[in-house]
């Protein structure tokens, strides 16, 4: 095989398997709404390539976090992920999510404790 011939179904396999990801959908999608503080949210199991989707109406954000307690500030790094910046109302849907157990919560000060908090356990 030539070179070029090589370089050529390279470019075409990665090209296939950006396609397959853009084209990549949920099997199922979980809706949190309303995603509010003083909530009592129960755990959400889910299969795997599941998706969460959380709708608020107030001023709240989405951030994933790594563990179940609440941080003591949202900077991103180290397990805190910046997911949708707090706004007066909005929407935001997980990607198709791999096997294993999340936690989601606001990035409002005090959110989180007073129970915008979310635990989603795939697969
Ligand atoms: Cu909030």
């Amino acid at each position: 095989m030539s070179n070029s011939l090589i370089a050529a179904v390279l470019c075409l396999s990665v090209g296939l398997s950006f396609e397959r990801e853009l084209q990549a959908s949920p099997s199922t999608i979980y809706t949190i709404d309303p995603w509010g503080d003083e909530m009592k949210y129960p755990d959400v199991k889910l299969p795997v390539n599941g998706a969460v989707q959380f709708k608020w109406s107030e001023f709240h954000g989405v951030y994933r976090i790594p563990i179940s307690t609440c941080p003591g500030a949202f900077t991103p790094g180290n397990g805190i992920v910046a997911l949708a910046p707090a706004s007066s109302s909005g929407s935001f849907t997980t990607p198709p999510l791999a096997a294993g157990t999340y936690w989601y919560t606001c990035p409002v000060p005090k959110h989180c404790q007073a129970g915008q908090i979310v635990k989603v356990i795939v697969g």
